[in-house]
């Protein structure tokens, strides 16, 4: 097994489709990674099986409560020691395809999912070794953030692509946006594929490509451009770009 994925969580049923469709269902028949739902409330010791409180001090809402949480953690790791645990929160460390690429070089990480007002400030003192958050906006649990988690990650496993493809080629990892695709047909309703696609000029396609995503990505992330290590070419068709957009 390359990698292990353990979601703790009080809605698991959550997890059932989502990461089973597609590649990340291939890659789980091809034994490339392994996704486990744990449920948090089934490591109560009352009756009710209570997993959330009332915040001390007051204020709106329920905090889940520290015992169910690391007696979750704790049963995980009886069986695998080394394992990394990431809590999902709008406060943890921004994701990106570098942080994503980090983590699947570890055989083994745990999610803790966070619902209401998030979990007992000791569960992150003391149980979560990192948090990272995937985006500034508010969900209503952690479940959808450790997918996306998930995701991203499991694309950088070898295999889990297709064996002539890898998450290192993509092109936002040369913090470039992607060149336009075109399929057939080669004309929709007037709307055109660009000549030089239908012209079987490898070389002149290439140069396009390139010259489109630079346009695309001076377009619209010129953030990202500002970061970019470009060559001699890339700044020739820059100046191509933008004497185009003058006229
Ligand atoms: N990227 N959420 C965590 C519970 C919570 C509430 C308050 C800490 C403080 C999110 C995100 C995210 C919703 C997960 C609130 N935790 N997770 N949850 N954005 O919005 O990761």
């Amino acid at each position: 097994m390359r990698m292990k994925f353990d979601i703790l969580t009080l809605f698991p049923n959550m997890f059932s489709s989502p990461l089973r469709e597609s590649i990340l269902g291939k890659a789980i028949e091809k034994g490339l990674i392994q996704i486990r739902t744990v449920n948090i409330r089934d490591f109560t010791s009352d009756k009710h099986q209570v997993v959330d409180d009332t915040p001390y001090g007051g204020g709106q809402g329920m905090v889940m409560k520290v015992e169910p949480i690391a007696r979750a953690i704790e049963s995980v790791k009886a069986q695998n020691p080394s394992a990394w645990t990431v809590y999902l929160t709008p406060q943890g460390k921004p994701l990106h395809q570098d942080l994503a690429r980090r983590l699947s070089t570890q055989p083994h990480l745990i999610l803790l999912c966070g619902r209401y007002e998030g979990v007992d400030e000791r569960v992150r003192e003391s149980l979560v070794d990192e948090e990272i958050s995937i985006g500034d906006y508010v969900l209503t649990g952690g479940e959808l953030a450790a997918m996306v988690v998930i995701d991203a990650v499991s694309r950088f496993i070898p295999g889990v692509l297709g064996s002539d493809r890898s998450a290192e080629e993509d092109s936002f990892y040369n913090s470039l946006l992607e060149y336009p695709q075109y399929t057939r047909p080669p004309n929709f309703r007037g709307h055109c594929v660009p000549e030089v696609l239908l012209s079987g000029n490898h070389s002149a396609i290439s140069l396009w490509r390139r010259k489109e995503a630079l346009r695309q990505t001076s377009l619209r992330r010129p953030d990202l451009l500002a970061k970019a290590e470009l060559t001699e070419e890339d700044k020739k068709l820059l100046e191509e770009i933008l004497k185009e957009n003058f006229n």
